[in-house]
């Protein structure tokens, strides 16, 4: 039992669902250190949301928003850490969730699978025949289910892989990474990064999609034509240089 007042507590808990995550079988050995790596580039950036990450989430949400068919999708860390979250969030935007799971097995997919279910969200990308490579390209980093990513024009990815975010932005998708490293190919790659932790991020970007979905259209493209994701992440590497600094 961790105690309420402990000055780590928001981040002890968090890695209590990352271990429980892991003994219920669906969370990646790796994504325990990937967790890990993500807590160092929180400790960089201050464990807040940084102005350029909430300007990355204005730009994310008019995105989702102007989408024909959007898709989130998550793994087993994000599953660990931020699952009502990314259900709320879906509910708002009207976007299907698709699994997509770096280390693959059958026992990950069921387990993960019925827990969406227990929660009445029926994923997609857990039914093997219904998995598609995108641009012909056989390769498991490039499988999308038929009813989701295949056919998405937006994709909002959390601790992707670089290589598989690649795959995504030249298949034409437009691609929203949230990645707390500013310097991974995932963040480089991506159309529009969001520097920040998805625990935090995620519920911002359903305030903001409640509040961005009654703008005129019109407001939406122009911010989203104005905004450059190469300066963003300077901006955001700028932040921690001046957190170090302090
Ligand atoms: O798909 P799975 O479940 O089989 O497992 C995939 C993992 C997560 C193991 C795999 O994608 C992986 O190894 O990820 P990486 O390459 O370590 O990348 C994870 C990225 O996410 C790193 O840049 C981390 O800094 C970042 N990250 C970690 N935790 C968070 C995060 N970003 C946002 N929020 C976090 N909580």
């Amino acid at each position: 039992m961790i105690p309420k007042n402990h000055p780590r507590y928001e981040s002890l808990i968090l890695r209590e669902k990352i271990k429980i995550a892991y003994k219920e079988g669906y969370l990646a050995d790796s994504g325990m250190i990937a967790h890990g790596r993500g807590e160092t580039f929180d400790y960089l950036i201050g464990e807040k949301t940084i102005e350029s990450a909430y300007k990355a989430i204005e730009i994310s949400i008019a995105t989702l928003i102007l989408a024909k068919n959007p898709v989130i999708s998550v793994n087993g860390n994000a599953v660990a850490i931020a699952i009502d979250e990314i259900i709320e969030l879906s509910k708002v935007l009207n976007c299907k969730i698709e699994l997509n799971l770096f280390y693959r097995t059958k026992k990950r997919v069921e387990i993960i699978e019925k827990i969406f279910k227990s929660k009445g969200i029926n994923i997609l990308g857990a039914n093997d025949n219904d998995l598609l490579f995108i641009n012909g390209i056989n390769s498991p980093r490039a499988t999308a289910d038929k009813n989701g990513i295949y056919d998405a024009d937006v994709v909002l990815v959390s601790l992707e892989d670089g290589d598989r975010a690649e795959i995504l932005v030249n298949s034409g998708k437009k691609v929203i990474a949230i990645d707390l490293n500013p310097l991974s190919r995932t963040a480089k790659m991506a159309n529009i990064t969001i520097v920040d932790n998805i625990i935090r991020a995620i519920p911002t970007m359903k305030e903001i999609a409640i509040d961005l979905k009654n703008k005129d259209k019109n407001y939406l493209k122009k911010i989203i034509n104005d905004f450059s994701n190469e300066e963003n992440l300077k901006k955001s590497l700028k932040a921690i240089k001046s957190n170090m600094n302090q």
